[in-house]
């Protein structure tokens, strides 16, 4: 049986939930109008007046905005209420050079929060739990936003932030964590080392963990499940609107159901910007309807996936979204073939190997290399070194039938290659820095 932090949104009819949209987009338009001149200014461009909006229908008419909207408006041109209203700033400090700093209002920290403890309700999280957060805490917005949500519900919390990861277990054995917040990598290292220290599922009381702030496959999701002994849930979010909690899995464990009373999406087409039909796979874009501090409208986030209004077992209604499948601006072109880092670690742990790999891009005589170095674990090690050179060509073949293209792979020793305490860095693209 599902638990629910507020059913009478999390289980409302579609009319319901459309007709809270509607309302709340009518009013937020109208504030974002009337305080953000930056926006104001996109709308006027178009020609698009607050009248213009009389229910979520309208919402095309609207402009949209951008990392590079972003940018250009920070620190405050995308305030949507005054300073003194706001109580909180987070940010990130980003991977591809963007640094976004959302501003918070109470009534806007408040509502985050609520939405992460929808999403520990929804792995079973009641007040007996004990939540261990080991997101970091800080700007990013993991920790803080797990840390609230599992407050709401009662949890005892324990507040650790990342790293630290033999202390991290320590804690969960002596005070009996029995929900695990934090990134999917960190998550498997968690489990790397519990075995390292000579310890088994059973020496721990955790059951389930919330994952997310990165991709991850599902057979990353089998492995943790079995390294841990839990059930492992997927959460989404990004800064830009909030942070975690944006959408949240359930036990059905097939994607993720958005709060979409506080988050409108729409799925666009990433070079044309036209509206695309649910069951459509494209850029996931979100309005913010009733955000006050940092009230985004027709966010796009660059994340590729599909929207899925399909009846879930759980009993929630909240339309969900698939596991992301990359960004946009995340894919390499390598060789003129796109290639998502999510494909390649596919392959990886469909050919029973682990998920410590780093992907390197450059460049040599004109021609874009691409080199996979992959970790061996120790028992792989030991029967692995007479016949390396047979692996890695086997290996290297089935990327190659993934992609299209020829790697190189590289097998090497366990633990040479450096793990993550919060979001993975898996791909380093060298032709960057020759330009
Ligand atoms: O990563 C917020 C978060 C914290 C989500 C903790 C879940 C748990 P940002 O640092 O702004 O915010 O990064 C947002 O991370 O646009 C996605 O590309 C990616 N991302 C977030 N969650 C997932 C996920 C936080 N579950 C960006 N699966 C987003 C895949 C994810 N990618």
């Amino acid at each position: 049986m599902s638990n629910y932090y507020q059913p009478e949104i999390e289980c409302a009819s579609v009319e319901e939930l459309k007709k809270i949209q509607s309302e709340k987009l009518v009013a937020q338009v109208k504030r974002v109008y009337e305080n953000v001149k930056y926006y104001r200014d996109l709308m006027d461009e178009k020609g698009v007046t607050p009248d213009d909006i009389k229910s979520i229908d309208d919402l095309h008419k609207l402009p949209f905005l951008t990392k590079a909207d972003l940018r250009d408006a920070y620190p405050y041109g995308l305030l949507g209420t005054d300073l003194k209203n706001c109580v909180r700033i987070q940010s990130t400090s980003g991977t591809t050079g963007r640094r976004v700093v959302a501003f918070y209002t109470q009534k806007d920290v408040d509502m985050w929060e609520e939405c992460c403890a929808r999403a520990v309700m929804a792995v079973g999280g009641t007040n007996e739990d004990v939540c261990q957060v080991a997101y970091g805490y800080g700007l990013f917005t993991g920790g803080p936003g797990l840390n609230g949500g599992s407050h709401k519900v009662g949890c005892l919390t324990l507040p650790m932030s990342s790293g630290n990861t033999e202390r991290q277990i320590q804690f969960m054995r002596d005070l009996h964590a029995t929900i695990l917040c934090c990134t999917p990598s960190y998550a498997a290292y968690i489990g790397e080392t519990l075995k390292d220290m000579g310890l088994t599922p059973d020496d721990i009381d955790l059951k389930a963990g919330i994952f997310g702030a990165e991709p991850w496959t599902e057979a990353m999701r089998r492995d943790i499940e079995k390294s841990l002994g839990i059930k492992a849930y997927d959460i989404y979010g990004l800064t830009e609107t909030s942070g975690p909690g944006v959408s949240f899995e359930c036990e059905e464990q097939t994607g993720m159901h958005i709060n979409e009373d506080h988050f409108l999406p729409e799925i666009i087409d990433p070079e044309t910007g036209e509206v695309l039909p649910e069951g459509s796979k494209g850029e996931l874009v979100f309005t913010s309807l009733d955000k006050e501090g940092f009230p985004l409208l027709r966010y796009r986030t660059r994340d590729i996936c599909v929207l899925s209004r399909k009846k879930c077992s759980c009993g929630r209604t909240l339309i969900k979204m698939s596991k992301p499948m990359g960004r946009s601006d995340d894919m390499l072109i390598i060789r003129g073939v796109n290639v998502f880092p999510s494909q390649i670690e596919t392959v990886l742990l469909n050919e029973g190997y682990s998920a410590n790999y780093l992907i390197e891009v450059d460049r040599a005589n004109n021609t874009d290399t691409l080199d996979v170095s992959v970790e061996l674990t120790p028992e792989q090690f030991s029967d692995t070194v007479k016949d390396l050179s047979a692996k890695e060509k086997s290996l290297a073949n089935a990327i190659k039938t993934m992609l299209g293209i020829n790697p190189k792979v590289h097998l090497v020793a366990p633990k040479t290659i450096t793990r993550s305490e919060g979001k993975a860095v898996r791909v380093v693209d060298k032709r960057k820095l020759h330009d």
